[in-house]
């Protein structure tokens, strides 16, 4: 065989292992029907599924499952926890992906069930977020996100560690070691808030002294890929931050200048986007960055108009608002994605949402709408 035929042979297995791989690789889905008063389940399946495309999971099935009542130890019945067993087992699926959080007991015992890797939504989202952060404070946000969800992880781990330790009343090895992880988990996530609030200073500082030269400050919040980055690099006539169809690509702020013309010059802050459902553990970590919001002059409320879940997206933005003490603040609503939307369709958001404003942060289409829009709120108060 000459080098190039076992060049060749050696590129095809690998295509071919690749491909195995791949296959082997697939995950299933699981999402739970939380009824008709909850997050329509179509949605939420839709939403797991972007969530595991952002994050480069491939999927081989979904399931839906009513619960009535979770179970403390496995979180689903009995029966539910064999019979996925035997859908796990017989589709050759590697991984199991959820759109909830489990406790680490539920976790354990599910793994050892379904004899696979299991993904709940705070550790699917934190996968992205490694992914997406890239500025010092991004990066720091993340892994207090990760440390605390360590923490909140080793309770379980802690019973069967004692187990394997000493006996009745004593305090085995295990669980020493235990409390030992947990006392450092605790110290790293005490320097790492520092970190943050040390930035989020400095952060501090820069705002005070645009206060001091009269510049007004703009907050974009809103939904995940609801546009706010395409909508704040048309605003400024600048790609200053990155735009794409992937849920969470902003995690990094970015703060950029916006001209009104007569030298009126205000700046906009793009920052991490919302999503329904955001378990403490991130909220938390993100803390220092949405309570940042609240230090604006003006929040710009950016929807995604294409989108059948606008009121939801609506809903859970104004409850983040609410949540970091910028509920009270004037903000102007703007439904964005214009270009997708069909006349009658317009006029039905415009009954919906009679202050809002439309535009494209793709097209440039009402912009000018949304500049007289913000001069008017920013100005003329
Ligand atoms: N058709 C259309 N697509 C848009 C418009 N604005 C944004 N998009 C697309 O929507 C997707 C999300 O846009 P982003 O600007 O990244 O959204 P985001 O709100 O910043 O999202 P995160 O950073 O994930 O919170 C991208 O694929 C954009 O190209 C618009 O006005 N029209
Ligand atoms: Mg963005």
């Amino acid at each position: 065989m000459t080098t190039g035929q076992a060049r060749r042979l050696s590129y095809q297995r690998a295509r071919n292992d690749n491909g195995i791989i791949l296959k082997l690789l697939k995950s299933l889905l699981i999402v739970v029907d939380e009824g008709p008063q909850g997050f329509p389940t179509e949605e939420a399946v839709a939403e797991l599924q972007s969530l595991c495309l952002t994050a480069g999971i491939p999927v081989g099935g979904v399931e839906t499952l009513k619960v009535r009542e979770p179970n403390a130890t496995t979180y689903f019945g009995k029966g539910k926890v064999v019979e996925i067993a035997g859908r796990i087992k017989e589709k050759g699926f590697t991984r199991v992906v959820l759109n909830l959080d489990f406790s680490g007991i539920q976790q354990r015992n599910l793994k050892e069930s379904w004899g696979v890797e299991i993904l709940d939504r705070t550790s699917l989202i934190l996968q992205i977020f490694s992914k997406h952060a890239h500025s010092a404070a991004g990066k720091l946000q993340v892994e207090l996100a990760r440390e605390n969800y360590r923490l909140s992880r080793m309770t379980g781990r802690g019973i069967l560690l004692s187990r394997l330790g000493g006996g009745i009343g004593t305090r085995g090895p295990g669980e020493m070691k235990l409390e030992e992880e947990r006392r450092r988990a605790r110290e790293h996530i005490q320097r790492l808030e520092t970190r943050i609030s040390g930035l989020e200073e400095q952060r501090q500082k820069l705002r005070d002294l645009r206060k001091g030269r009269g510049v007004p400050e703009i907050a974009l919040v809103g939904y995940t890929n609801a546009g706010k980055s395409a909508l704040l690099n048309t605003l400024c006539r600048k790609k200053a931050t990155p735009v794409a169809d992937k849920l969470f690509t902003t995690l990094d702020t970015t703060t950029r200048r916006i001209y009104f013309g007569e030298r009126k010059i205000a700046v906009a802050t793009d920052t991490v986007g919302f999503l329904h459902n955001l378990s403490h553990t991130l909220v938390a970590a993100f803390h220092a960055t949405l309570e940042g919001i609240s230090a604006a002059q003006l929040i710009l409320v950016v929807l995604d108009g294409s989108s059948g879940m606008i009121s939801e997206h609506y809903r859970t933005t104004i409850a983040v608002l609410n949540q970091v003490s910028a509920g009270n603040l004037p903000r102007l609503v703007v439904i964005n994605k214009l270009d997708l939307l069909t006349a009658e369709q317009k006029e039905r958001l415009g009954r919906k949402f009679p202050e809002a404003v439309f535009a494209s942060g793709l097209t440039g289409e009402g912009l000018t709408d949304l500049k007289n829009g913000l001069a008017a709120r920013i100005w003329m108060n």
